[in-house]
């Protein structure tokens, strides 16, 4: 038998594939058979080239999708360049290369590396989401989000890094700093376009439902999404002339009120307001503050701003800074005065900007009524407290008139966050939080001082960059006729490649005057092109739609392609995209489907993430560390398939797992004995149901790559082979068996799989070949006769699976009329059991 040459098989295999076009999918005759579209994430081509993590998820998608071809679908699996960012501009701006010209090269060594592991794509259909024709439908989808009110411009608080020049979304901020470059982050206001995905807040939360997704994923997506159900409700600010005006406390002739209303999730704490407070920034300030705290109010502002959220939010424990703004606000139910303030720690741009200060029932509002003196009063009590106090009233103290009302005022020196009994609340004493916030909210409302609301955290999403390297935003501005949509017809707008992008805080695009200036389309009077580019998350989150029809000229798909394959049934990837490009590939669906250009509203049916794959040492993979395994060192040394096999089989698919050189020369020593075995005629002298053991191992496969246990699937091969290796078997059988393990081996190891097909004395190529099926009686545990006796005599006897529990096999024998007879009116004192034979029970 030959040496099993892994580089020979692979590159024979590939060019053959690759000659015959077989993973290319046409739709002519493909429109009526049943599809599967199974789709990766698509790389960024990073300089550093392909890592082993990438495999992981590429391997898993390519098993299934030669599995599907294997059971006739037409299979749609495509590949592409997610291909605008910043490092590639970065990268210029350090050696002066073109970003197009990096990331041309870059592509090139990732489809290489790609295309060295034998992945069944279909390269015909090839996008890179920097290629003019591309992005030429990332404007238009632009526009139409435009035309449709989803697009649109507006002054906003940034974050903004000093460094990298450039806005940041709130998720490029970690811990206050830039994700990439690790500079802190200010705070600066520009006019910025924006995504309403607010609008779809409540679609995209209901919609989770019905997606089969792995949960933790659709949690975070929850989380994120952020709904909150609670109550508005109303303090009004009665500001006297002598506030207004400034002069002597005794003119109270003329006022003004104001109604401030604050959003609260815990109305059941109403009753524990002692303060009330603004966002610094909230447009009533001005008007609110008294002239003797004018001064520190406008200081307390500017300070302000210089903070970014995560600095004004964070954790309970920091110092919570603020203002009184000299005017008491009116408790809507009890008529009460609470002083205003204004503090950093309430944001502008949630809820109301304004919140109730409920000091005994929040971690903030305690540390905030702490350190400015404000008054911390119980409202809510422990449930097991309430319930010993009320005990302790009926057995014991008969005196104590009202219990409840006595552990209000054992004022604690602490807070007490959770739901309990309301104390010390009026009318609404004795209920439950949960009645409470009920009856509280209706007593605000007939009351007219609030009403139910319900918030989403989620903001929009902020789509502008001041970068070079990203598609360039279809909009003119002209002095006449404001902000024009670039029309269709002169789309794309090219990005200009005379540009010096470096930067400067202003886009670099502002720069090429011939990109720059322009003929305004509506008036042809001298305008400007808007010079931002899109956020490249933009460019991803809609190319699963492109390669249904990636050459089209006229529309982003015909729509009769574009309904056939969509939307993917399985889509693989990273959990890092949980939220952002997930969500937001989520509501250019439902943008279009609201357009009636999908007709679908959800994208990705099925999802399923890998987990990181770590350095030998247990460590991230990372240059510094010295532990990063090269794909390309392994393919070589150990063969494209003993890479796939053992990225499949390291362990759970979705967790976190180290690369071990010893596991990949474990997979290499599988396939040369599968090298060796296959079609050698040898022969092992064991005797075993060899039909059966394939039958199984078929179901065992089948079902394990559905259920994403790859290892385990492996697992079963290995088995088979091992098994096949010692036994003695007829010719026929043989045949049988041989074929079935070539077969099942062949959405993993595709390439040794057609070199054994062919050994076996096949033309025609095994990933054209039928998926086998097994015969589920053959396939069925093996059975066996138990014996039931009851102290020692046999009472009956059993057909069972030879693995079956004592538990299982003590439920069968105790239904038996034979067995029951015997023990009914008796006590079970003992129970031997012996697998796969026996069962005896002892009685007294
Ligand atoms: C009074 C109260 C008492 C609150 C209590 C909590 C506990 P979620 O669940 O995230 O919606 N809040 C409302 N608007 C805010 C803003 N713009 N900036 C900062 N905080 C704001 O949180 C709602 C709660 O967050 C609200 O309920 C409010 O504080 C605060 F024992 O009101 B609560
Ligand atoms: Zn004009």
């Amino acid at each position: 038998m030959a040496r099993f040459d892994h580089k020979k098989i692979e590159q024979k295999w590939q060019k053959r594939w690759e000659k015959e076009r077989i993973f290319e999918v046409a739709e002519e005759g493909a429109l009526r058979a049943k599809k599967y579209y199974v789709l990766d994430m698509f790389p960024y081509p990073s300089a550093a080239g392909l890592h082993v993590g990438h495999p992981e998820g590429y391997t898993a998608s390519d098993i299934v999708a030669r599995k599907r071809r294997m059971e006739g679908y037409h299979v749609l699996h495509p590949m592409g360049w997610d291909a605008f960012g910043l490092p590639a501009e970065n990268y210029a701006i350090k050696t002066g290369v073109h970003p197009s010209e990096s990331t041309a090269k870059n592509i090139e060594t990732f489809r290489r590396q790609i295309k060295s592991l034998g992945f069944s794509y279909d390269w015909s259909r090839e996008v890179a989401t920097s290629d003019p024709a591309y992005y030429r439908w990332t404007q238009w989808l632009f526009l139409l989000l435009y035309k449709h009110g989803l697009a649109y411009r507006a002054l906003a608080n940034v974050n903004w890094c000093p460094s990298c020049n450039t806005v940041l979304a709130n998720e490029q901020v970690i811990d206050g700093r830039c994700e990439r470059c690790k500079h802190e982050v200010v705070q600066k206001e520009l006019k910025q376009w924006f995504f309403r995905i607010t609008k779809y807040a409540d679609r995209l939360l209901a919609d989770l439902e019905k997606l089969d997704w792995p949960e933790k994923i659709k949690a975070m997506q929850r989380n994120w999404i952020g709904k909150s159900e609670g109550v508005e409700v109303n303090f009004k600010i009665v500001k006297t002339e002598a506030e207004v005006e400034g002069r002597g406390a005794t003119m109270q002739t003329s006022a003004e009120e104001f109604d401030i209303p604050v959003f609260t999730t815990r109305a059941d704490t109403l009753f524990g307001v002692s303060y009330i407070v603004l966002a610094p920034e909230h447009p009533l300030v001005p008007a609110l503050t008294s002239e003797s705290e004018r001064e520190q109010v406008a200081f307390y502002i500017r300070e302000t701003y210089k903070k970014t959220e995560l600095q004004r939010t964070g954790a309970a424990s920091e110092e919570k800074t603020g203002v009184p703004l000299g005017v008491s606000a009116v408790h809507p139910l009890t008529g009460e005065k609470v002083p205003v303030w204004i503090a950093d720690y309430v944001l502008l741009n949630y809820g109301t900007g304004a919140v109730m200060g409920v000091p005994a029932h929040d971690e903030r509002d305690f540390a905030f009524a702490k350190k400015h003196g404000l008054s911390v009063r119980h409202v809510v009590a422990p449930p097991h407290e309430v319930s010993e106090a009320r005990h302790e009233e009926e057995h014991h103290k008969k005196e104590i008139r009202n219990p409840i009302r006595r552990l209000a005022d054992e004022i604690r020196n602490s807070t007490y966050t959770e739901d309990g009994v309301l104390v010390n609340s009026g009318e609404f004493t004795g209920l439950t939080s949960s009645d409470a916030r009920q009856k509280i909210a209706d007593a605000l409302t007939s009351a007219e001082r609030g009403r139910r609301q319900t918030n989403y955290h989620l903001r929009d999403w902020l789509v502008s960059r001041q970068r070079y390297w990203g598609a360039p935003i279809p909009i003119i501005y002209c002095d006449s006729c404001g902000e024009v949509p670039v029309p269709e017809e002169d789309l794309p707008v090219k990005l200009p490649d005379d540009v010096d992008f470096r930067p400067t805080g202003e886009s670099p695009l502002v720069r090429s005057q011939r990109f720059h200036k322009v003929k305004c389309p509506t008036c042809g009077k001298a305008a400007c092109r808007e010079s931002d580019t899109m956020d490249t998350f933009v460019d991803s989150s809609w190319y699963f739609l492109r390669y249904c029809d990636p050459k089209n000229k006229k529309e982003f798909a015909a729509k009769e392609t574009f309904e056939y394959w969509s939307p993917v049934d399985l889509y693989v990837g990273g959990a890092e995209h949980a939220v952002l490009h997930l969500l937001y590939a989520r509501f250019f669906t439902k943008a279009l489907f609201d357009q009636r250009l999908t007709a679908f509203e959800e994208p990705f049916l099925r999802l399923r993430n890998q987990g990181i794959v770590m350095g030998e040492d247990g460590q991230k993979m990372s240059k510094s560390r010295g532990n990063v395994v090269n794909p390309d060192e392994v393919v070589g040394e150990h063969g494209a398939d003993a890479m796939r096999l053992y990225e499949m089989f390291m362990g759970d698919f979705a967790e976190a797992k180290p690369w071990s050189v010893q596991g990949i020369l474990g997979m290499r020593r599988f396939l040369e004995r599968a090298h060796g075995f296959v079609g050698s005629g040898e022969t092992g002298s064991e005797e075993a149901d060899v039909t059966a053991i394939v039958h199984k191992t078929i179901k065992k496969v089948s079902e394990d790559i559905e259920a994403f246990k790859f290892n385990t699937a492996i697992s079963a091969l290995m088995i088979l082979l091992n098994e096949l290796a010692r036994a003695s078997m007829p010719e026929a059988t043989r045949r049988f068996a041989e074929e079935s393990f070539v077969k099942l081996l062949s959405p993993f190891a595709p390439h040794i799989a057609e070199e054994l097909w062919e050994r076996l004395g096949h033309r025609e190529l095994v990933c054209r070949e039928t998926w086998p099926t097994f015969d589920p009686d053959l396939a069925r545990d093996q059975v066996v006769a138990f014996v039931v006796q009851v102290n020692g005599k046999l009472r009956e006897t059993m057909r069972l699976s030879a693995d079956a529990s004592e538990e299982d096999v003590k439920a069968h024998a105790l239904a038996s009329p034979n067995v029951h007879k015997y023990i009914e009116g008796k006590e079970i004192k003992q129970v031997v059991f012996v697998q796969g034979r026996l069962i005896n029970f002892v009685t007294g």
